[in-house]
């Protein structure tokens, strides 16, 4: 029991169940790297042009995320989903203006195996069946997931390189935490109404983003 009394929310109490795992997803060796300033340029190039790939896989998932919503009707909800949506149109814009500054080819990138795994995930969600409640989740976590990352970097004592700051205040600005925290409150509601099973499937899908990310970030660095 906390101080006040006050139940933790269903996310809260996975977030210290699964802390290592969560850990070991935002405190990668290669995000602590930008944040100590060893980071490997090739290693950041690789990274830009596989997540180029992936936001555009992204967007599909979004649009699934936003239509299982809209079936449900909770029209505050929508709004955010929709303004994430949208925001995905000027990310795509950065990762092309980014790609030219580091003389990344995004045309000729193909997507390595990580990256096609992750994408398949995404893809899944296309499929009816799956509940916004397990969307929505999922949708939470791959985004806390890259704020905790990035914000880390752009924490008190950091030595990431100057040129990298763009990046890291993307998903590291204070914005985009109150972001999360919105889609973090959206999940919570979701999941106090949801049947078990459904909170079940929530909860596999949030470990499975802690996984996919790790794997994610290796890719970045295929010698390590
Ligand atoms: C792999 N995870 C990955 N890429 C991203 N851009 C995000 C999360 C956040 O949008």
């Amino acid at each position: 029991m906390d101080g006040g009394g006050v139940a933790p929310t269903t996310t809260a109490s996975w977030l210290a169940r699964h802390r290592e795992m969560y850990k070991r997803a935002t405190r990668h060796p290669f995000t602590v790297s930008i944040r100590d300033g060893t980071v490997d340029l090739a290693a950041f190039k690789r990274w830009l042009g596989q997540d180029y790939m992936f936001v555009q896989e992204f967007v599909a998932f979004l649009a699934s995320v936003l239509l299982k919503c809209c079936k449900q009707s909770e029209s505050s909800d929508m709004e955010i989903i929709l303004g994430g949506l949208a925001s995905l149109s000027d990310e795509l814009s950065w990762f092309k203006k980014e790609a030219a500054k580091w003389s990344v080819d995004l045309a000729g990138v193909s997507p390595l195996s990580s990256n096609m795994e992750y994408r398949r995930f995404l893809q899944s969600f296309g499929e009816p069946e799956i509940s916004y409640t397990v969307a929505i989740t999922t949708f939470w976590i791959i985004e806390t997931v890259y704020q905790d990352s990035f914000a880390f970097c752009i924490e008190e004592g950091n030595k990431t390189p100057p040129e990298l700051l763009g990046t890291c205040q993307r998903w590291g600005s204070p914005e985009f935490k109150q972001y999360c925290q919105a889609l973090q409150q959206i999940t919570d509601r979701c999941l106090a109404n949801a049947p078990s099973d459904a909170v079940k499937s929530a909860e596999e899908a949030f470990l499975r983003v802690l996984d996919l990310e790790v794997g994610f970030w290796d890719m970045s660095s295929p010698e390590r």
